[in-house]
C-alpha cells in the first residue's frame, strides 16, 4: 500500500474481477469515491474476516465481533464500522462535506435499519444462492441459521415473500416522503450528503439481488422515480 493510500476491507462477489455487493461496505466505497480518496480493496471471504482483522481492531460487541467495512488508513489507524469510518474520514478530509449533521441522516439511518431488518427473510436466503463465492457460503449459512434458529429455506418459506414486503413497505414509504421534501435528486435537494450514500447502498444492494427484488422495492416505495433519481445521482461514486 502506498503511504497515502487507504485500504478497504470488503467481501467479494465473484473473482477476477471481484465485485462489491454488501450494503455496509457500499456506504464506505461510495464515501471514499465521493471524497476522491486514493484506496485499494482487500477482498476478504467471510471465514477469513476475523483472522484478517483481529490484530488490528477492538472487536465489536454483539454477534459479529469483526466486520466489513474496515478501513486501514495511511497513518496505520484501522477503523471498523461504516458510520465510524464516515465520522473519521470527515475529520481527516472535511471537503466535500458529508453533512453529517443533516436532519436527514439520523432518519435515513433509522429507516435503513428498519428496512434491512424487515427484508432479512428475503435476502438472507438469496445472498448465498446469488452473490457469495463458494468459500463464504458455508459460513453464511451456518451463522445465519444459528441467528434465526431455523434453516434458511424455512426462513424464506415462513417469513419471506409478501409478509416481509408488507413489513418493509412503511420504511420505503417514509424514505420516499423524505426524498419528496426537497426538489431532489438528493435528500437535501441538489446538495449531496452522507444520507444519500446510506440510502444509495440499499438501492445498489437491491439491484444486485435481482430485478424482481429491485422492482418490488420500487413498487412498494410509492414513488419509484425519486429513488431512481437518487440512484442515478450517486452513480458517479459507485
Ligand atoms: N454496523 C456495521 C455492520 C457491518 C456488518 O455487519 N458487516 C457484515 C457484512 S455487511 C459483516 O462483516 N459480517 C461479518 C460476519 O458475518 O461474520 C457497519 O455499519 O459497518
Amino acid at each position: 500500500m502506498a503511504p497515502s493510500q487507504y485500504l478497504l476491507y470488503d467481501i467479494p462477489s465473484g473473482k477476477a474481477p471481484c465485485a462489491t455487493w454488501s450494503p455496509n461496505p457500499w456506504k464506505t466505497r461510495l464515501l471514499l469515491n465521493f471524497k476522491g480518496l486514493d484506496y485499494q480493496t482487500q477482498w476478504v471471504e467471510y471465514p477469513d474476516i476475523k483472522s484478517t482483522l483481529e490484530n488490528h481492531v477492538t472487536p465489536n460487541e454483539g454477534s459479529f465481533p469483526y466486520t466489513c467495512p474496515t478501513l486501514a488508513c495511511p497513518d496505520g489507524t484501522y477503523v471498523m464500522d461504516s458510520r465510524k469510518i464516515a465520522d473519521y474520514i470527515e475529520r481527516q478530509a472535511p471537503l466535500p462535506s458529508l453533512h453529517l449533521d443533516s436532519i436527514y441522516l439520523e432518519k435515513v439511518e433509522r429507516l435503513w435499519s428498519q428496512y434491512m431488518g424487515a427484508i432479512k427473510p428475503i435476502f438472507v436466503p438469496l445472498v448465498p444462492r446469488q452473490i457469495l463465492n463458494e468459500e463464504s457460503v458455508g459460513y453464511w449459512n451456518s451463522t445465519r441459521e444459528q441467528a434465526f434458529g431455523m434453516s434458511l429455506d424455512q426462513l424464506e418459506r415462513e417469513k419471506g415473500g409478501e409478509r416481509a414486503w408488507n413489513e418493509a413497505e412503511p420504511a420505503l414509504r417514509e424514505v420516499t416522503a423524505l426524498l419528496q421534501e426537497n426538489e431532489g435528486p438528493f435528500f437535501l435537494g441538489n446538495t449531496v450528503s452522507y444520507a444519500d450514500l446510506v440510502w444509495g447502498s440499499i438501492l445498489l444492494f437491491n439491484q444486485r439481488l435481482g430485478s424482481d427484488i429491485f422492482d418490488e422495492a420500487l413498487k412498494r416505495s410509492g414513488d419509484s422515480q425519486v429513488h431512481l433519481n437518487l440512484l442515478k445521482a450517486v452513480q458517479p461514486w459507485a
